[in-house]
Parts: structure tokens; C-alpha cells; sequence
């Protein structure tokens, strides 16, 4: 029998790309596929550890106090992904809050210490933009310290084709009304081949960038996804990346890109049999991390994810986690089996035990408290759980 190498390098497969990367040089198409086909998680998770402490020092894991809002899951389109929608007010299930009833429903949840509302949900085919308008419109009156980030690229682009206004005059109305930044989703994959299957009636790739960029014109930041693990092969994951870092040069924008891992439950789409693992994900941000040079954040969205892989995540490129949430109903209408809400205190251990610096910031990465003390100092006396509000040891350990 042959003893295994037991040296600490592993296959040399990867060195030259690992060069490119210690030198700061671009990776290009041929070699974003190389590390998507390559096992080598550890020395792809090095290298995007190298990126992320050359972007951002490598200690720092940011989190918010949001909280998510869907006004309405009435939508026009049929998206073979998606679990959420319904197709007519009276389908079961359906729903559409009101803007005073939102602003309602949110109060119990909007402490002094949430900055930051985030909101999507479906077209409606008969409310017309001015209910978006409202909706923003409410929100502002009612918690005018509250950052909007609302509506993405799709909703911006169904509203235009409402109105026949374009993206520009659309954005410019919602800014009057309160919005602040755009959140990324609607990119699911951009190659022609798996959009037209996946999503027939979304607006292209090329009208989503269109609309970052007019975004990005006004002043806005926006942030951008990709939905991966279901049809999609690794040369469009890699088409996806290397088209969001052309629209970044040219627009500069961008905050933070978020990889969304695909939930089967309940939807036209389905399981595959190689449906998405752990080391598929940690592969996934990693190399995004990579590809991405010029965004600054990586986030590991932990609904999606779950907390554990979304920790391990930090030492494989990432150094956002996304915040607190509260309600949310896209990912579990789609099988997810996380909890809504994580407290300050979990995002605060998760990212402790994984040796970091948490960083609570706002919207726009402006810093508001950095939790450098040992974990025991920020422990609560009690906490809401779902059985009520209960009581926390504090052990004195010698
Ligand atoms: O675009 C829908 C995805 C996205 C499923 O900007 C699904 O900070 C998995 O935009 N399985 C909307 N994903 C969510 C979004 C987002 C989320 C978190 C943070 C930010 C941010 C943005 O949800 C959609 C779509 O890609 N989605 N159905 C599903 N079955």
C-alpha cells in the first residue's frame, strides 16, 4: 500500500492561479472555470482569504439591525424558481399589506437600533406604482431615521413598463419617496440558456445592469445576487461574476455581492440530484470573493445558508452576514428550515466564535459600534425566543 502525501501543500493544480492572485492580478474566464471544477476547497478558501484581508483587513465581519418587509406576493410573472408567488389576490395564500397596515405590522420590531428596512415582494398586476410609491412614502413618515433599501432591478423595470416611464424618472420618483439604496436581487443567472428556462418574463441581464447603472448615475448603492445550485452550469456562474465585475468598472456602485443558494421546495423548478452542498456554497463565495476584485463586500446571507455554514463562510472570502431579518418569507416559502430572526447576541457569537471583530454598520458600511470585548460583555439577561421571553444563565467559568 502507498502512504498518502502527508506534506502540507496539496495539488499543485491550482499554483499558477494562486500566483496571479499573491500578485493582485486579474483572473479571467478560463480560470474562474478551473476553480469552480477543482476540489481544492482549502487553498481556493486561502486565496479569497488573501483578497478579502487585502480589501478589508480580514478581522472585521459586518452585520445590521434590519428587518425584512414583502408588501405584496400577488406577482404577474411565473418565475420556475420561485415558491412565493401567487398568481391572483383570491389564490390561497395570497396577500397584500396595505401601506398602513406595513407600517403596523413592523412597529412591535423597530427598536432605536434598526437602521435599515429591506424590501422586495411581487409585481402586482393591478396596483400600479403609485402603491410603491405609498408604501415608501409611509415608511419614511413613520420611522424617518430608517434607511429604504427597496425594490430591485426587476421591480424598477416592471414599473417602467406600468407607467412607460423609464428607469431613470422611476428611480428619481422613489428616491423622492424615501428610497436610499436598491438590494441585488433579480440576477438569478444571466446567461440566456438557463434565464430563458428559469425566469422566461424577467427583465434580461442586460436591462438588470442598465438599471444598476442608471442607479449607480444617481448616486445610489446597490448590491447584486446570483441564484445558483439549480440548472445552471459552472460556465455560467462564472459568465454571471465576470459580467457583474464589467458593470462595477464601469459604474463603481456596487456594494456587496450576495451568492444565493437555491431552496426546491414548492416550486415548478424542483430538486436536481446534485442539488447544492456545503462545499459547493464555501466554493461559491470564495470564488466570488475572488473573481469580484473590485466589490467591496461579500455577504453570507445566513437565512440562506444557515448560521453554521454562513460562519464557516467568514473564513472563505466573506466578511458580511447580513442582519437580524425578523420575517421572512421567500426562502422559507422554498423549503429553508433557519429561523426568521437571529438577535444582535447570535450574530455577535457566530461571528466571535470564528475568531473575527463583528462590526455593526448601516446600510452604506458607515461603522456604528465594533464589538471588540470578550462575548460575556454583551450577553443580554433575558431574550425573546419563541416560547416567550426567557431567562440567561450567566456561569462564572475559573
Ligand atoms: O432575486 C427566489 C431569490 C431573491 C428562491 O441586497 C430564491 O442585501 C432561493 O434580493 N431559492 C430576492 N432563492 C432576495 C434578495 C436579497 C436577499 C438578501 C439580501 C439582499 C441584499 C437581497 O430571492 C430573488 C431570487 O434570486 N429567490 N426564490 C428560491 N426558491
Amino acid at each position: 500500500m502507498t502512504l498518502p502525501d502527508l506534506s502540507l501543500t496539496r495539488s499543485d493544480e491550482l499554483q499558477d492561479i494562486v500566483a496571479k492572485v499573491e500578485a493582485g492580478d486579474r483572473l479571467g474566464f478560463e480560470d474562474g472555470l478551473r476553480l469552480f471544477r477543482s476540489h481544492d476547497l482549502l487553498t481556493i478558501g486561502q486565496m479569497a482569504d488573501l483578497v478579502n484581508r487585502r480589501l478589508n483587513g480580514g478581522e472585521y465581519v459586518y452585520f445590521n439591525q434590519n428587518r425584512h418587509i414583502n408588501p405584496t406576493n400577488v406577482c404577474a410573472f411565473h418565475c420556475n424558481f420561485c415558491s412565493f408567488a401567487r398568481f391572483s389576490d383570491d389564490a390561497p395564500g395570497a396577500y397584500t399589506w396595505t401601506p398602513e397596515e406595513i407600517v403596523e405590522r413592523i412597529r412591535p420590531d423597530v427598536h432605536p437600533r434598526v437602521t435599515e428596512f429591506h424590501i422586495v415582494g411581487g409585481l402586482h398586476p393591478v396596483l400600479g406604482f403609485e402603491y410603491y410609491e405609498d408604501v415608501l412614502r409611509a415608511l419614511k413618515q413613520a420611522y424617518p431615521r430608517v434607511h429604504l433599501k427597496a425594490f430591485t432591478a426587476v421591480e424598477i423595470d416592471f414599473f417602467a413598463q406600468l407607467t412607460g416611464l423609464d428607469h431613470e424618472t422611476i428611480l428619481r420618483r422613489l428616491i423622492d419617496a424615501g428610497l436610499g439604496s436598491m438590494p441585488g436581487g433579480g440576477a438569478e443567472i444571466f446567461h440566456p440558456e438557463i434565464r430563458r428556462k428559469i425566469c422566461p418574463e424577467k427583465a434580461d441581464a442586460e436591462t438588470w445592469l442598465a438599471v444598476h447603472d442608471t442607479a449607480h448615475r444617481l448616486g445610489l448603492r446597490t448590491n447584486a445576487t446570483m441564484l445558483y445550485g439549480h440548472i445552471e452550469r459552472y460556465e455560467h456562474r462564472v459568465d454571471h461574476l465576470l459580467r457583474l465585475r464589467e458593470q462595477q468598472d464601469r459604474s463603481g456602485g456596487f456594494n456587496t455581492f450576495i451568492p444565493l443558494r437555491y431552496h426546491p421546495e414548492n416550486n415548478n423548478l424542483g430538486r436536481r440530484l446534485d442539488w447544492t452542498t456545503a462545499h459547493d456554497t464555501l466554493k461559491t463565495i470564495a470564488i466570488s470573493r475572488i473573481l469580484l476584485d473590485n466589490f467591496p463586500h461579500i455577504k453570507a446571507y445566513w437565512i440562506m445558508l444557515t448560521p453554521p455554514i454562513a460562519q464557516l463562510a467568514l473564513h472563505f472570502g466573506a466578511d458580511d452576514i447580513d442582519g437580524t431579518v425578523v420575517e421572512e418569507k421567500i426562502y422559507h416559502d422554498a423549503g429553508a428550515t433557519t429561523e426568521e430572526q437571529l438577535d444582535k447576541f447570535d450574530l455577535l457569537r457566530l461571528i466571535k466564535a470564528a475568531g473575527k471583530t463583528p462590526v455593526e454598520r448601516d446600510t452604506l458600511y458607515n461603522i456604528i459600534e465594533i464589538y471588540d470585548k470578550p462575548i460575556e460583555h454583551y450577553a443580554p439577561d433575558s431574550r425573546k425566543t419563541r416560547r416567550g421571553e426567557v431567562k440567561i444563565t450567566h456561569i462564572e467559568l475559573n
